[in-house]
Parts: structure tokens; sequence; C-alpha cells
């Protein structure tokens, strides 16, 4: 093995004209094609000065040859960069620099926006549209089909998922080649997997979930993924039965349960329906067992460590719960105060530790420091317990975080914009119970003595430099913020409040 990556995820398929992708119009990709694509796609990157160790950013709709750049970056070496396709320029800006990308790939539509990003960054621009035209296909078409694989070792970074913090700053978690491996092998065997399978992916393909979760448990199994753009409704609603096993966000469960089409009948041949990403109400498990006879299986992961905990394939799917550390992965709770491992039954901070956990954040010694131990303990920041049957149970979090449909919110990168709006004193900003998206932001202003903020104004702010989910859904204008005794803000107070703001329909 000369790149354990990529020989184990791609190579093995070389040659071979197995279905890869399905694509929603009924045209199909193979093994073969997807890697002749990402063969091109290398010898473009090489091309473009890129070198083994370098960081490749990509920020473009979900396709079957955004999907070959990542093939393409392990092939070569590269370190894989995937983006949200809903930040805005100021958030890429921070990303291509920190990182040191020398490649930006975007969508067509956007280069005009961020050629000045790239440029600033000393990074080159090449375009990669939905349809996969733009730049990269023209440079890729007068490329050799046939690209001789980097060697790497396990130990070689793979990716880096950028993860926001509570300081507001993103981090860059840097993820080796034995980190994915090892995670997706530990995955295809617990949740049996084989080449038999057939996916229905329609979860975006740059956060950890849709990636490294659902494309590389398929990879490695050998099956077929149906390869949705996006979450549609119709679509998934259509696709299912020719499915065989489905990953989702909890959102993805709740709106196919309000849909009466989603029905027993549709997915009585289904195999495998997990949930991830944020917590599946213990309801919406039930409900979905009522109506279809499976029994969602939850598991528990961070972009630092990928999967963590699982629930059973054959034992007990218990609701409320994640189930069971992975086979290899050490977890514990303990005092967050004190780091003291505490008996089973007792609420403390989730720590981790195994070949999933990640080398680091990309030149923060001192982040590092602070939430990876030197045994190699990741502190989560998540608080749970381990129950009476060696189940996990997440509880709450030791972090100001918002999960919003699945994607992380840190209050912090919100409140800066905020607080820097003319005639504000300060900012709070918390998740509150949402039907659709489980949590949902609202932002909570003070005004400077004898000033009022223009709330349109500050929402045009907040659209200038924060992403699209980011958006806080309302914004409330208070006389002052709730504090303890030691002034700190009581968000929990802001939360029990309000906590009924969206419980009828948004
Ligand atoms: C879209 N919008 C959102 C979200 N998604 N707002 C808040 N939270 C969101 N998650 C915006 C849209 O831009 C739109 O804005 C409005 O909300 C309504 O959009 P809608 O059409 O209803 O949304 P959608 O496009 O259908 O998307 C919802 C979604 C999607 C399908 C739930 O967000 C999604 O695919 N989420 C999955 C995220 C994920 O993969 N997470 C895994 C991270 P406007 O009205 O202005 O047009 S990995 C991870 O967490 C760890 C490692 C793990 O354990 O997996
Ligand atoms: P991310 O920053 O995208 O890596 O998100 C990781 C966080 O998502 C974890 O620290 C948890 O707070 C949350 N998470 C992931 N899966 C679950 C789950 N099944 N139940 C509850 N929270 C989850």
């Amino acid at each position: 093995m000369t790149n354990p990556l990529f020989d184990h995820l791609f190579g093995r398929h070389d040659g071979q004209d197995t279905a890869f992708l399905i694509l929603p119009g009924g045209q199909t990709l193979t093994h073969a094609a997807f890697l002749a694509m990402a063969a091109r796609y290398a010898h473009v990157f090489v091309d473009l000065g890129l070198k083994p160790g370098d960081r490749l950013a990509l920020q473009v709709e979900k396709s079957p040859q955004a999907l070959a750049v990542y093939a393409a970056a392990v092939q070569a070496g590269i370190v894989f960069l995937p983006l949200n396709t809903g930040y805005t320029a100021s958030e890429l800006s921070y990303f291509v620099q920190n990182s040191g990308a020398g490649v930006l790939i975007c969508d067509p539509a956007n280069a005009g926006n961020l050629q000045p990003v790239a440029q600033a960054a000393g990074a080159h621009l090449e375009t990669l549209g939905a349809d996969g035209t733009g730049s990269l296909a023209d440079r890729a078409a007068r490329a050799p089909a046939q690209f001789e694989t980097v060697a790497r070792g396990g130990d070689d970074l793979a990716a880096f998922l950028y993860t926001s913090g509570t300081t507001g700053r993103s981090k860059g978690a840097m993820l080796t080649q034995t980190n994915l491996l090892s995670n997706a092998e530990t995955l295809v065997d617990l949740w049996r997997f084989t080449k038999d399978d057939v996916l229905l992916h329609a979860l975006p393909i740059f956060h950890t979930h849709g990636l490294f979760v659902a494309t590389n448990v398929m990879l490695l199994a050998g099956g077929p993924m149906i390869f949705l753009p996006k979450f549609d409704l119709d679509q998934m609603i259509a696709q299912m039965p020719q499915a065989t096993a489905m990953m989702g966000v909890p959102t993805f469960y709740t709106r196919l349960l309000d849909d009466a089409r989603f029905t027993g009948d549709l997915v009585r041949h289904m195999r495998l329906f997990v949930s991830g990403s944020a917590p599946l109400l213990a309801e919406t498990h039930t409900q979905f067992e009522t109506r279809t006879g499976h029994r969602i299986l939850e598991r528990y992961g961070m972009t630092e460590t990928n999967m963590n905990t699982s629930n059973p394939y054959d034992g007990a799917r218990r609701a409320g719960t994640v189930g069971m550390p992975l086979p290899g992965v050490a977890l514990k709770i303990t005092d967050p105060t004190t780091g003291v491992t505490l008996p089973d039954g007792d609420i403390g901070q989730i720590e981790v530790r195994g070949p999933n956990v990640f080398k680091g954040y990309w030149q923060m010694p001192e982040k590092t420091r602070e939430e990876l131990r030197a045994d190699g303990f990741f502190i989560t920041g998540d608080l749970g317990l381990i129950d009476d049957q060696g189940y996990v149970q997440i509880v709450g979090r030791n972090k100001d975080l918002i999960i919003s449909g699945g994607y992380n919110i840190y209050p912090k990168e919100i409140e800066t914009v905020l607080d820097d709006q003319p005639g504000v004193l300060e900012s709070a900003v918390v998740g509150l119970p949402h039907p659709d998206f489980g949590e949902t932001v609202v932002g909570f202003v003070v005004a400077a003595p004898g000033q009022s903020p223009d709330l349109d104004a500050m929402g045009s702010a907040v659209r200038e430099h924060l992403a699209r989910f980011k958006h806080p859904r309302r914004l409330i204008i208070l006389p002052e913020l709730p504090r303890n005794t030691m002034g700190k803000v009581q968000k929990n107070m802001l939360r029990q409040e309000y906590a009924a703001m969206f419980a009828g329909p948004d």
C-alpha cells in the first residue's frame, strides 16, 4: 500500500464498470469513469503547482465532479478543504488565508466575488459549476486519465475541516488518512454495509456526515449512492424504493414524517436508517417506528473525531441515546473542572480517544492543547452520562453552540457582528427550539445609552458577513441582558423565557 486512503477507498475500484453514483435523472457514473475524472483533476492540481501536503479549498455545489476533486486530492496527497456553499466571501477569505490554500475552486457565478479573496491569499482560482463545467473541466479535458498515486502514510494529513469555536474564530481540524480510513472501516462492519447496498445520499458533501461517513462508507462497501444535489422531499420519496439505506440529520426525518406519502409500504424493503449531527428527539424515533416499523439507528460524532459512538445494529436501538463507543474508541465522562473520571450514571464532559481522533488544530497549538489532552483524550464539549446498560446519553453542551438543521453555529460569531453595529451596547445569541431545524438562531440586542439601533441595518450587516444558515430568525431589543451575580450573561434564562417562540408554524 502506498497511499492507504486512496488505495482502500478509490484504487480498489480501478477499472471497474460498477455503478458508483446514480443521478436523479437516472444516469449512472461508474467507478472507472469517476476515477478517470479524478485522475485528470489530479494532473491539473499538480500542474497548478500543488505539492503533497498543500491545501486545496473547494466551495461548489454538490456534484459528481466535486466528489472527484476529493478523490483527486487524496490521490495526489493534497489536503482537501471543502467549504459550506453558504459561506460569504468574508467567511471564505478567512479559511483561504488561514489554511494557506494554494488553490481555491468556486462556482463560476462566484468567481468575480472571490477572485480578490484568492488573490489576497495568494491562491490560484479555478471554477467548477454544478453541471461540471468551468475552468477545471477545461483544463482536465487536456489531461491524461491515469495518474500515478502519490505515496502517503497513515499519519499524513488528508483533510482540513473548519469548525467554529466559542471564541468565534474558526479552527482547521487536521484529519489524517488513518482518522478517516479507520472510522469508515469500523462503520462498514458495524452497520453491515456491503456492495449490495444502495445509499440514498441527500446530505451536503462539505461536512463530515455526507463526506466521511456516507461517502467513505459506500466507497469501502462498494455499493452505489443515489446522489441527490440536496434534500428534496419529492426526490426522497421518488428515490426511496431504489435504496436500501439512508443517512440523515434529524430534520430529514421530521420532514419525511410530515409527508403523507412517506408510508411503511414505501420503506418496507429498507435495511437501515441512520441519524446524527444533532439530537434526534425520542418522539421522532417513536413516531418513525410507528409509521414504518424501522428503528432509526442514532450515532454521535464530531468534525474533530468522525464518529465516536453508535447504537447497535442488532441490539436495542434506544431512543434518546447515542449508543456505545465504537470498537477501538475509548470514551469517558469526566468532571469538567478537575478532569477526573466520573462513575457511570454521573453527568460530566464526554472525552474520547482512538484512531478517529484528529491531529490538532492547524497552527493553533494552544487551542489544541486546551482540547486534546497529552494522553490522546479529546474533550468534546458535550455533556453526557453512561447509563446502566453502557449506552451514552448526551444531556447538554459545555460549549456555546447552536445546531440548526445539522449545521453548527457558534453564537460568538454572530454576536461579534451585532456588537459592531451602530447603537448597540451588547448582544446575546441563543438557539431556541424549532420544529423543522431542531434549534434556530435568535439575537437579543441591548441599545447603547440614548441610542436606538436600526434592526434592518443589523440584518443587512449579518447578511453581508455570515452564511444564511447563521442568520438570526428574529432580532429582539431588550432593555438589558439577564446576568448572574458574577455579571455573566444567563443565556439559559433567555432560552427558557422565549422557548415557545417557534412552537407554532414559523
Ligand atoms: C438551509 N437554511 C437553513 C438551514 N439550511 N437555515 C438554518 N439552518 C439550516 N440547517 C436556510 C435556507 O438557506 C433558506 O433560506 C431557509 O433556511 C429555508 O431553507 P429550506 O429550503 O427549508 O432548507 P433546505 O435547503 O431544505 O435545507 C435544510 C436541510 C439542510 C436539508 C436540513 O440544512 C441540510 O442538508 N442540513 C444537513 C447539514 C449537515 O450535513 N450536517 C452535518 C455536519 P431562505 O429562506 O433565505 O432562502 S457534520 C456533523 O455535524 C458531525 C460531525 C456529525 O455528527 O455528523
Ligand atoms: P460538528 O461541529 O459539526 O462536528 O458537530 C459536532 C457536535 O454535534 C457534537 O459535539 C454534538 O454536540 C453534536 N452531535 C452530533 N451527533 C449528535 C447526536 N446524535 N446527538 C446529539 N448531538 C450530536
